[in-house]
C-alpha cells in the first residue's frame, strides 16, 4: 500500500518559552501522524517572534519550505502544522504552497472518522466537524469584512460570496440541529439504562486520562481478574482508539465490586468543538464515585499530560470526586527511584497481575472510605459472597456456626444485614 507522504512544519512562539509543551505538541503530532500511518518524509522547526495574519509565517520561512516541497517532488505531498492556524491563514498557505494543507485538527477529526463505531460516536464525530466548519465559516466571514472594508476585495462578486456563505451557515446549522436532536434520543435511552445502574447500589469508578496511556489495557485487566475476559475492550498502540464509553461490572473475590467505565482520551489543547462534541460521552464518568487519572510514565511528558488531563476534570466540574493517579506502564519507566509518592499515587504495569491487585486494593479502599464499620456474625446459611461484593472485609474468621466478620459496608446494604450485626461504627446493635 501506498502511504500518504506528509511534510511537517513545525512552528513555535519565541515568546510562548514552554517548551515541555511545545514537543509534547510535537510528540503528539507525530503520534497523530503514525496513528493514520501518514508516512513523513520532511520535518522542518521555525521559531516566530510572530505570527503573520494573513500567512502564520513569514515569506521567508515559506520560500524555505517551498524550496524544500519542490525538491521533495511528491505530486500528492500533504503539509501537516502542529499548531492550530486559522481557516483563512490554512487557505492560504495551500494556495502558496500548492499542496493541501492539514492542521491538528483535522488530524484528529480524521482519527475520529476513522475509528468511531456505533451511531453515537459517528454522530458525535460529525458534529464535531460542522461545529468547526461552522466555526471558521464565521472566521472567514470576518475576514471578508476586513478585505472589503479595507476597500479592497469590493467587486460585484461580493454579493454572491456573501450568500454563499450564509447559505452554507443555513446549511450547517440545520444539520447539526438534527444531529443533536438524535443525540439527544440516544442520552435518554442511555440516562434510563444509568438509572438502572445507580439504582443498583454499585460504586462507579471511571478511567480517564491522556491517550494511549493504559485506561482501555487497565479494564481488561481488571476484568481477567474478574474471569470475563469475554467483555475485553479494543486496546491498541496509537490515538484515540476508544471513541465508545464502555461499561462493566467489576466482581472479584474479596473485594467489593464495582462499575467500572473506559472513556475517550484527551491530548493537550484539544480544540473546544471537538472536547464540546464528546461531551455526553463523559457524561457516564460524571455520576463517579471515584475518577483514576491513568498516566503513562514511561512518556517524556507525563507531567503536561497529566496537567492536560486535570484541567479535563475541571471542565467537567468533577474536581471535588476522589481521584486516584495511576502512574502506568512503569515496566517501561528508566528514571530514577524511589517516586515521589502520595497518597493516591500508585505506580503500576498494566500488564502485572501483582500490581493490578495492588491498584485494587486501592480503589477499595477509595469507595469504601466513607462507608460504616460493622462487625458481625453472619451465619453459614447466608452465603458469604453476597456480603463480600458490597464490603472491604478486614477480618473474617471461622467459627463453629458462623462467620466472625470486620468490614465496611455499603450502607444502603446495612439494613439487610442488620439482624446479624453486632455493631455499628462501634455502637453495639441488638
Ligand atoms: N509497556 C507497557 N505498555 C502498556 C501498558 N499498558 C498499556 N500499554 C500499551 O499502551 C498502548 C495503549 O493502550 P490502551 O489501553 O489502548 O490505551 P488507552 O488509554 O485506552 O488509549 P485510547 O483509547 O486511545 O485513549 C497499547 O499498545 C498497550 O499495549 C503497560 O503497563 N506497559
Ligand atoms: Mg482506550
Amino acid at each position: 500500500m501506498n502511504k500518504t507522504k506528509v511534510y511537517l512544519i513545525d512552528a513555535y512562539l519565541d515568546i510562548d518559552n514552554d517548551e515541555a509543551k511545545h514537543e509534547l505538541r510535537l510528540n503528539d503530532t507525530m503520534s497523530l501522524l503514525r496513528t493514520l500511518e501518514y508516512e513523513l518524509v520532511e520535518y522542518h522547526p521555525f521559531r516566530l517572534s510572530k505570527i503573520e495574519n494573513a500567512t502564520y509565517l513569514n515569506k521567508g520561512a515559506l520560500d524555505i519550505i517551498k524550496d524544500e516541497i519542490d525538491a521533495i517532488g511528491e505530486d500528492n505531498l500533504k503539509v501537516i502544522l502542529t499548531f492550530d492556524a486559522s481557516a483563512s491563514q490554512i487557505k492560504n498557505l495551500s494556495n502558496y504552497l500548492g499542496k493541501e494543507v492539514i492542521d491538528r485538527v483535522e488530524l484528529i477529526v480524521s482519527i475520529f472518522s476513522k475509528h468511531a463505531k456505533s451511531k453515537e460516536a459517528k454522530i458525535q464525530v460529525e458534529l464535531a466537524k460542522i461545529s468547526y466548519r461552522l466555526s471558521s465559516l464565521v472566521q472567514s466571514d470576518l475576514d471578508y469584512e476586513q478585505d472589503t472594508s479595507s476597500g479592497r476585495g469590493y467587486t460585484a462578486t461580493r454579493g454572491v460570496g456573501e450568500k454563499q456563505i450564509a447559505l452554507d451557515r443555513r446549511l450547517l446549522a440545520q444539520r447539526r440541529d438534527n444531529l443533536l436532536r438524535q443525540l439527544k434520543q440516544i442520552k435518554s435511552n442511555r440516562e434510563v439504562r444509568r438509572r438502572k445502574r445507580i439504582d443498583s447500589i454499585y460504586p462507579i469508578v471511571s478511567l480517564v486520562g491522556y491517550t494511549n496511556a493504559g485506561k482501555s489495557s487497565l479494564m481488561n485487566a481488571l476484568l481477567k481478574l474478574a474471569k470475563k475476559e469475554k467483555k475485553n475492550v479494543t486496546v491498541e498502540n496509537k490515538l484515540f482508539t476508544t471513541l465508545d464509553t464502555s461499561t462493566r461490572l467489576i466482581g472479584i473475590r474479596g473485594y467489593p465490586s464495582f462499575i467500572l467505565i473506559d472513556t475517550v482520551g484527551i491530548v493537550e489543547n484539544l480544540p473546544i468543538e471537538l472536547v464540546k462534541a464528546f461531551r455526553s460521552t463523559y457524561e457516564e464518568a460524571l455520576n463517579s464515585h471515584l475518577l483514576i487519572n491513568v498516566l503513562d510514565i514511561s512518556s517524556s511528558y507525563y507531567e503536561e499530560q497529566k496537567r492536560s488531563a486535570e484541567e479535563m476534570i475541571k471542565e467537567l466540574h468533577i474536581e471535588h470526586l476522589p481521584l486516584i493517579h495511576c502512574y502506568n506502564k512503569i515496566d517501561q519507566f528508566y528514571g530514577s527511584f524511589p517516586l515521589d509518592e502520595e497518597e493516591n499515587d500508585i505506580f503500576i504495569s498494566s500488564f502485572n497481575e501483582e500490581d493490578i491487585y495492588a491498584l485494587l486494593r486501592l480503589i477499595s479502599e477509595n469507595i469504601t472510605k466513607d462507608y460504616p464499620f460493622v462487625t458481625l456474625k453472619l451465619p453459614y446459611n447466608i452465603p458469604y459472597f453476597k456480603f463480600e461484593r458490597f464490603a472491604d472485609v478486614k477480618k473474617a474468621i471461622m467459627e463453629e456456626d458462623s462467620i466472625y466478620i470486620e468490614a465496611k459496608l455499603n450502607p444502603a446494604l446495612v439494613h439487610e444485614f442488620r439482624p446479624y450485626l453486632l455493631t455499628l461504627d462501634g455502637h453495639d446493635i441488638n
